[in-house]
C-alpha cells in the first residue's frame, strides 16, 4: 500500500474512532397536545376500546403487509383475522406461540364518525400507548407513525373521516428490540428443527410484551383549541397561601385574522366544587391564581386528608369575548425542594416507603385493566406504602391521575433500561422518551422526581457524556423535580451518579451476592449507601433490593425461594436502614417487587420473577404482612400517622388488660 493510500486509510479509521467517542448534543423533536382526553361542553370523547381484527405477520416477511398495503382494505380480505381485545398485549391471549413472535403485526376495527362531527370542528386519533412501534392508517391513509412504547400519541383525522358513515382505522405494531431501540435488545437468526427462525433476544428482565396496551380515543375539539397547559405551584412558607401559575397553547387561527388577542379566563374550584379562585391570563396565555387557606397535596399517611386535588378550568376566548373551548384538569398545590441531604415536601423531609412495580398481569399482559389498577392502589394504601417508581417504562395516564387523588409519590421512570453501547441514535431516542415523559406528566402532583433510567451500564466508556446530556436535558425540561437513576454499577466503577440530584443503588445482598447469606445483609447495605454518599454527596435510596419467593414454600430455618426467606432478607434490610436513617442523608427504601411478574423463558425464573411481596394474583405473601408492620411503624414515627386497627393480631393478653 502506499504512503498516501496508508494515511488516508488510517485517518479514515482515526475518523471513524473518534466519532463513536463523541456524543453529540442534538435537538430532540418537542411533543405537542396530547392533553388526556377529557369531555367538555366543546369536546367530545369517544372510546374506540373492543374487539378489534387482528393478523400476525410471517415471521419471515415482516414488510409483506406494508408490500400488499393490507391497510387499504379490511384485513379480513387479506387473510384470517382473529380477533384481539383492545387494551391488551396480544402474548398471552391464543394458546399458540404468539407469546414468541417477533415483528409486526396487525389490527384493524371499524367504526361510526358521527354526521354532527362533520361541522365546524376537529377530531382526533389518539392511543395512550402501542408498544413498540406503531404506524397507523385511517380509510387507508397513513396518519402517524411512533416508536417507543408506553407513551401516548394522536393525530388529526378530520379530513380522513367519513362523517355519517363507516371508517377502518388500521395499526401495524412491531415488537422487535434491537441496539438502538429504548430499551435495547437483539435480533438473531438461529437454526431450528424446520431451518431458521427468528429470535428476539433482551437483557432486561420483565417479558416483552406488545400490543395496544392502552385505551383508543377518538375526540373533537373546536377548531380553535387548548392546545396545552403547563401547571406549577407554590406555597407560602406556612403553607396557608397557595399559588397556581398556568400558562396554556391555543392552536388553530384566531377567529378573524386581525384578532390575535385570544384570552384565558382561568377558575379554580375545591373539592366542594366552590371557587376559590378566578383570573384573566395576559397576552401570552399565562396567569397566575391566588388560594387562601389552601389545602396542599400531601403523600398518603402525612396528612389526614392526602391527595387533595382543585380543579382548573381553562376557557379560552376570543377578543370578541366569545368561548372557543374548555378543558378541565386536576391540580395539586404542593412545593417540592432538596438538598445534598434531604428531600422535602411542602416544607417537611420525605422518608420514601414503597416498591419498584410492573405493569403486569395474567392474560393481559400489559394492557391497561381497571379493575387491577383499583386493587393495586388497595393493596399500596394497605400495606403503608407512600411511593412507588414506574420501574421500567412510563405507566398508563389512569394510574397516574389515581396515584394524584391518593397520594401516592411516584418516581417516574423512561424505558430505558440496561442501557449499553452508547450511541448517537440511541441517545436521540432516550432524550425522547424523557422529552415525552415530561410533557406527558408534568403536571401530576404525584410525580416528585425523573428516574432517567435503571441499571445502565455506567461503567462504560461513553457513559459520562451521555448521561450529562441526558440529565441536562431533563433538567432545562422541568427544573421543579430532582432527577434520579437507579444504578447498579458497583459505586467504585459510577460515571453517571455525578449528572443525578439523588442516587437510587439497586443490590441484591443474600440473592445474587452471597446467596443465601443472611448474616451478610445489614452491613454490607450499610457500606455501600456510605460508600454512594461519600462518593457523591448527595441523598442516598435503595431502589431495589429483594428475594424470589414461591408462594406457599415454607422452610425453617429460612433457605432461598421460601417465605421465610423473603421475610428475613427484608428485616436484614430494615435494620440497615434504621441504622442509616440516623445519618440524615438516607432518604427511601423500595422493595423489589410489588408482586410476581412475567420474564423471558430462563432457569433462573419459575414462571417468571417471583420477587413480589404479592403474588401475580394480587394476594399476600407472608412478607407483605411484616413490610405492612414496617410501613406502618415508619409513618407513625416519622409523620405521627395512626396504625390500622387490624395491623397487630391479637396473639395474648400480656397481663395489660383488667379482669372483666
Ligand atoms: C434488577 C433489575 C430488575 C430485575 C431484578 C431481579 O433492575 O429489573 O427484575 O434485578 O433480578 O437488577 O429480580
Amino acid at each position: 500500500m502506499s504512503i498516501w493510500l496508508f494515511s488516508f486509510v488510517s485517518g479514515l479509521f482515526l475518523l471513524h474512532f473518534s466519532i463513536a467517542l463523541i456524543l453529540i448534543n442534538k435537538e430532540v423533536p418537542q411533543s405537542r397536545g396530547m392533553l388526556y382526553p377529557r369531555e367538555s361542553e366543546t369536546r367530545e370523547v369517544r372510546s374506540l376500546d373492543g374487539i378489534w381484527n387482528f393478523v400476525r405477520s410471517d415471521q419471515a416477511n415482516p414488510t409483506q403487509g406494508v408490500r400488499e398495503e393490507w391497510y387499504s382494505k379490511d384485513l379480513s380480505k387479506s387473510g384470517p383475522t382473529i380477533p384481539m381485545p383492545v387494551p391488551a398485549s396480544y402474548n398471552d391471549i391464543t394458546t399458540d406461540n404468539l407469546r414468541d413472535h417477533v415483528g409486526t403485526v396487525w389490527y384493524d376495527r371499524k367504526f361510526f364518525a358521527p354526521r354532527s362531527w362533520a361541522v365546524d370542528q376537529r377530531v382526533w386519533l389518539r392511543f395512550g400507548s402501542v408498544h413498540y412501534e406503531a404506524y397507523v392508517w385511517v380509510n387507508g391513509q397513513k396518519v402517524v407513525k411512533h416508536e417507543i412504547g408506553h407513551l401516548p400519541f394522536e393525530a388529526e383525522v378530520t379530513h380522513l373521516l367519513k362523517y355519517g358513515a363507516e371508517n377502518r382505522v388500521t395499526v401495524m405494531c412491531d415488537n422487535a428490540l434491537i441496539q438502538t431501540t429504548v430499551p435495547q435488545g437483539r435480533i438473531t437468526e438461529l437454526p431450528n428443527d424446520e431451518g431458521m427462525t427468528i429470535v428476539q433476544s433482551y437483557t432486561f428482565d420483565f417479558f416483552n410484551y406488545a400490543g395496544i396496551h392502552r385505551s383508543v380515543h377518538l375526540y373533537t375539539t373546536p377548531k380553535t383549541f387548548i392546545e396545552e397547559v403547563v401547571v406549577t405551584t407554590n406555597l407560602s412558607k406556612d403553607n396557608v397561601g397557595g399559588e397556581v401559575l398556568y400558562s396554556v397553547k391555543f392552536n388553530g387561527s384566531a377567529i378573524n385574522e386581525a384578532d390575535n388577542a385570544l384570552y384565558v379566563r382561568a377558575q379554580l374550584y375545591d373539592r366542594e366544587g366552590k371557587l376559590v379562585a378566578n383570573g384573566t391570563s395576559d397576552a401570552q396565555l399565562s396567569g397566575s391564581l391566588q388560594v387562601d387557606n389552601v389545602n396542599p397535596w400531601w403523600p398518603y399517611l402525612m396528612h389526614p386528608e392526602p391527595g387533595y386535588l382543585y380543579q382548573l378550568e381553562v376557557k379560552l376566548h376570543a377578543s370578541n369575548d366569545e368561548l372557543l373551548d374548555v378543558y378541565r384538569l386536576k391540580v395539586g398545590l404542593r412545593t417540592l425542594s432538596w438538598s445534598n441531604a434531604t428531600f422535602q415536601i411542602n416544607g417537611r423531609p420525605v422518608y420514601f416507603r414503597g416498591f419498584g412495580r410492573h405493569e403486569d398481569a395474567d392474560v393481559r399482559g400489559k394492557g391497561l385493566d381497571n379493575a387491577l389498577m383499583v386493587r393495586d392502589f388497595n393493596l399500596l394504601k394497605w400495606i403503608g406504602a407512600n411511593a412507588y417508581r414506574t420501574s421500567h417504562y412510563p405507566y398508563s395516564e389512569e394510574s397516574m391521575q389515581f396515584a394524584d387523588e391518593h397520594g401516592i409519590m411516584i418516581v417516574d421512570e423512561c424505558p430505558s433500561v440496561d442501557a449499553e453501547n452508547y450511541n448517537q441514535e440511541l441517545l436521540g431516542k432516550h432524550k425522547s422518551s424523557l422529552e415525552q415523559l415530561i410533557h406527558r406528566d408534568r403536571n401530576h402532583p404525584s410525580v416528585v422526581m425523573w428516574s432517567i433510567a435503571n441499571e445502565p451500564r455506567t461503567r462504560e466508556m461513553n457513559a459520562d457524556s451521555y448521561f450529562q446530556l441526558v440529565a441536562n436535558l431533563t433538567r432545562s425540561l422541568d427544573k421543579t423535580r430532582p432527577i434520579t437513576a437507579a444504578i447498579a454499577t458497583p459505586w467504585t466503577d459510577d460515571k453517571a451518579g455525578r449528572f443525578l440530584d439523588i442516587i437510587s443503588f439497586n443490590r441484591y445482598n443474600a440473592w445474587y451476592s452471597n446467596t443465601g447469606r443472611l448474616d451478610m445483609v445489614t452491613k454490607k447495605v450499610v457500606e455501600e449507601a456510605v460508600a454512594w454518599n461519600k462518593k457523591y454527596n448527595k441523598p442516598v435510596i435503595m431502589a431495589e433490593y429483594g428475594a424470589d419467593t414461591l408462594e406457599g414454600l415454607h422452610l425453617q430455618p429460612a433457605y432461598v425461594w421460601s417465605e421465610e426467606f423473603q421475610t428475613e432478607v427484608f428485616a436484614r434490610h430494615f435494620k440497615a436502614f434504621d441504622i442509616l436513617r440516623k445519618k440524615g442523608w438516607f432518604i427511601g427504601e423500595f422493595v423489589w417487587n410489588f408482586a410476581d411478574f412475567k420474564t423471558a423463558q430462563s432457569y433462573t425464573r419459575v414462571g417468571g420473577n417471583k420477587k413480589g411481596v404479592f403474588t401475580r394474583a394480587r394476594q399476600p405473601k407472608a412478607s407483605a404482612h411484616l413490610l405492612r408492620k414496617r410501613y406502618f411503624a415508619l409513618a407513625r414515627e416519622l409523620d405521627d400517622s395512626s396504625f390500622p386497627e387490624d395491623l397487630f393480631t391479637y396473639i395474648a393478653d400480656m397481663g395489660k388488660t383488667e379482669n372483666a
